[in-house]
């Protein structure tokens, strides 16, 4: 590790949208950024070298799993995750709430934290806004995220307000949680807006967490239910009120035409499982959509299934030898899908890159919304 101190540097603008750099501890990150999901501390099937030929910068690993397999003690003294895993990049982890409320079963919570069931063996466990920092810390990320409640209900306004207002204490107690610890010149530490879909929630807490000086911004508590729209105009209302000179991440976002919609309204960095997880069931993109590699028009396409694709997927193999790996349940199949999704995923940020720095971003998205055809989910 060298003493490089994280930042963000806005490089250009095009309307609202923004093309940036992040530097790390572990090297650069060009924005609009994606980050492949490593929740287990890998991206499912694939090597780290594989992750970085396909042109990801950095990755995003759970410090919820983490803690609960191998364990943050096993992860540190094995060096920290960087050396644990083996990806030299920079690693962002989720503080491991929002996976507690998700897959673990819940017991309680209350202002003190959040008391939980394992997903894997049943056991109880506590994360608190103290011990999720300090978790953090010993797993070793570039970036860690402050604990959070995340509403997935969004019908009770009176629960989204009390979520919103509890991840607001726990912000200024991951804050002093950090700032005491000595590791915040290592560790860079995001704050995250909450508020469900309710305008004046999400503009209280954006202006109650950007009081707090984190080093980032995350906006939280989207993609869990709402609709496109109502995700859409939140996420717009939020980059508002979010200062131009720290990095802005939209958790868990997105489908492509989500991330092209985000990086227009001023989103600079997402993570999300789909193109990994519809690739493990055959679901390739496309340039004009999302296909299911199962069916029948590719059993006799002995070309690759995206000609305009510089992946190694389709490279090397054809539509039809892609389509008979999955029908044969051979393990090569999801590996070559993920290759391929991954790819198109991070082709499209170097060409929203582009397209940003060279001023024509309005241009290039009508285009590519033009031709995606977004899946219904
Ligand atoms: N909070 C945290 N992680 C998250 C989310 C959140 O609200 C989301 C919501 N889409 C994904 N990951 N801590
Ligand atoms: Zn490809």
């Amino acid at each position: 590790m060298t003493d490089r101190r994280f930042g963000f540097q806005l490089l250009s603008t095009d309307g609202t949208a923004r093309r940036g750099q992040i530097t790390t501890p572990h090297g650069e990150a060009q924005t609009p950024l994606f980050m492949p999901v490593a929740t287990q501390a890998t991206v499912k099937g694939l090597t780290f070298d594989e992750v970085r030929c396909l042109g990801a910068e950095t990755v995003l690993s759970n410090a919820y799993h983490l803690y609960l397999r191998p364990g943050v003690e096993r992860v540190r003294d094995a060096g920290g995750l960087h050396r644990f895993m083996g990806w030299g990049g920079p690693i962002l982890t989720d503080s491991g709430g929002y996976q507690a409320f998700s897959m673990g079963t819940l017991r309680r919570v209350n202002d003190d934290g959040i008391v939980f069931r394992s997903h894997i063996d049943g056991s109880e466990h506590r994360f608190t806004p103290e011990s999720a920092i300090i978790n953090q810390h010993g797993i070793g990320a570039d970036i860690i995220m402050c604990f959070d409640q995340c509403v997935f209900s969004a019908g009770d306004p009176a629960a989204v307000r009390e979520a919103m207002e509890r991840t607001h204490r726990w912000a200024q107690a991951c804050y002093d949680t950090h700032a005491r610890s000595g590791q915040s010149g290592r560790q860079a530490l995001f704050g995250i807006v909450q508020g469900g879909t309710v305008p004046e929630l999400r503009r209280q807490s954006a202006q109650y967490i950007t009081g707090i000086p984190f080093d980032g911004y995350a906006i939280g508590g989207l993609a869990v239910g709402e609709t496109k729209a109502e995700m859409h105009d939140v996420t717009g209302l939020v980059c508002e009120g979010l200062p131009t000179d720290r990095p802005r991440y939209l958790m868990g976002v997105g489908s492509p035409e989500d991330l092209v919609n985000s990086v227009a309204l001023g989103v600079d960095m997402f993570d999300c499982v789909l193109p990994t997880r519809v690739a493990r069931n055959g679901a390739l993109f496309t340039p004009t959509g999302r296909v299911s590699i199962a069916n029948r028009r590719f059993a006799e396409q002995d070309a690759p299934l995206d000609d305009t694709c510089d992946c190694y997927a389709c490279g090397n193999y054809t539509a039809a030898y892609l389509r008979h790996l999955f029908k044969a349940g051979e393990m090569l199949g999801p590996r070559l899908a993920s290759i391929h999704n991954l790819r198109f995923i991070l082709r499209l940020m170097s060409d929203m890159r582009s397209a940003i720095a060279e001023r024509r971003f309005a241009a290039f998205r009508a285009n590519f919304l033009d031709t995606y055809q977004p899946t219904d989910e």
